[in-house]
């Protein structure tokens, strides 16, 4: 099989052999009776790495998001969110179906939100109006470009959301790139929210798994609703211990993640018809634009894949590219010489 240089998501990394061992021997029980030791430790890690009382294990980013959402609010409440945000844009509009919430989206810059922007679109308090309940974060933010939420601006927000009532859940699918690229602990973001979601399939070769931490009340309640939802699991210590093993692992190496796609970046703006600030790119993420190209987004992408690099169209002539686990600094050189044999140097 054609190796593929593969830079359309970090979903896409898979076990290490040391990984897929520690998922052999992992002990396992029935997790539905909270039961499995593994996913027990996994559940008190995440919860201690977060600085919250408790974590539970769920399948999906997706199922951890909406589980929040579910667990903070009521129908006919509205969620106050970036407009690129993962929540809003690509969980098949499970906000609406499963909690009958609606959105309020506010754009921010590279998906960071200000709190003034937030504080203007609180609803006053009249019945013509839904109830502003929760303000969604992002960090980071997937079609910011790997965005960092600044901890201050996280901090003002959650403080001026206290005062007015509501509350905070981050989406933190990639807060461990924050993390590693600030040096700021996961637990120093994470105190400026009420409830956080990770992921370990992102970047960490874990094959699934994402946690959703908070108070242990709320873990009780985020529990009820994933065995509605249909998310119990049972004997999935197996997979738990590939989240250990990746937390072990792999979280500082993601370090080199981040100067893969800076050096990506560096290398694609000298490309006629690309545009890119690699100064943006502050962790895995890079997002381009060849709008100034003869190409689309699309052909780009086909001309790449017969190079034997993937890479992901997100708009008409938008492309991102993620760096992970499986991508060598070699690769980047590859990947700008297979762009270099598609586009001229400016
Ligand atoms: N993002 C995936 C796709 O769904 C777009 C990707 O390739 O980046 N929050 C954020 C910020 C995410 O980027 C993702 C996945 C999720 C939540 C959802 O996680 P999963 O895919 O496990 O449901």
């Amino acid at each position: 099989m054609k190796k593929f240089i593969d830079l359309r998501s970090d979903t896409v990394t898979k076990p290490t052999s040391a990984m897929r061992k520690a998922m052999v021997e992992a002990e396992v029980g029935d997790d539905v009776f909270g039961e499995d030791p593994t996913v027990n430790i996994l559940q008190e890690k995440v919860a201690n790495l977060l600085g919250k009382e408790a974590s539970l294990f769920v399948p999906s980013g997706t199922m951890a998001n909406q589980l929040a959402i579910k667990s903070h609010t009521q129908p006919g409440d509205e969620v106050i969110i970036e407009s690129s945000s993962h929540p809003y844009n690509f969980e098949g509009g499970a906000g609406a179906a499963l909690s009958g919430i609606q959105f309020c989206c506010l754009q921010g810059v590279r998906g960071i939100l200000e709190p003034s922007q937030i504080e203007e679109a609180i609803r006053p308090a009249d019945h013509h109006f839904p109830v502003t309940r929760l303000v969604c974060l992002e960090n980071t933010h997937n079609r910011g470009g790997g965005s960092i939420f600044p901890l201050e601006k996280m901090a003002d927000i959650y403080r001026l959301s206290k005062s007015r009532g509501l509350l905070v859940h981050l989406d933190g699918a990639r807060l461990w790139n924050a993390a590693v690229a600030t040096q700021i602990k996961p637990s120093e973001y994470a105190q400026w929210a009420d409830s956080v979601s990770v992921c370990l399939s992102k970047g960490l070769g874990a094959p699934i798994g994402s946690l959703v931490a908070g108070s242990k009340l709320f873990v009780d309640r985020v529990h009820r609703f994933r065995k509605m939802f249909g998310g119990g699991m049972r004997q999935v210590g197996i997979i738990a211990a590939a989240g250990i093993y990746a937390l072990d692992h792999h979280l500082e190496r993601l370090r080199e993640d981040h100067q893969n796609a800076k050096r990506l970046a560096v290398g694609l703006k000298e490309f006629k018809g690309v545009s890119v600030d690699p100064r943006h790119v502050e962790t895995n993420i890079v997002i381009i634009d060849v709008a100034g190209s003869a190409m689309k987004g699309s052909q780009l992408v086909e001309a790449m894949k017969k190079g034997g690099v993937l890479i992901h169209a997100i708009g008409n002539t938008q492309i991102r590219l993620v760096t992970h686990l499986d991508v060598t600094a070699e690769d980047i050189e590859k990947t700008l010489k297979v762009i270099g044999e598609i586009l001229a140097k400016k």
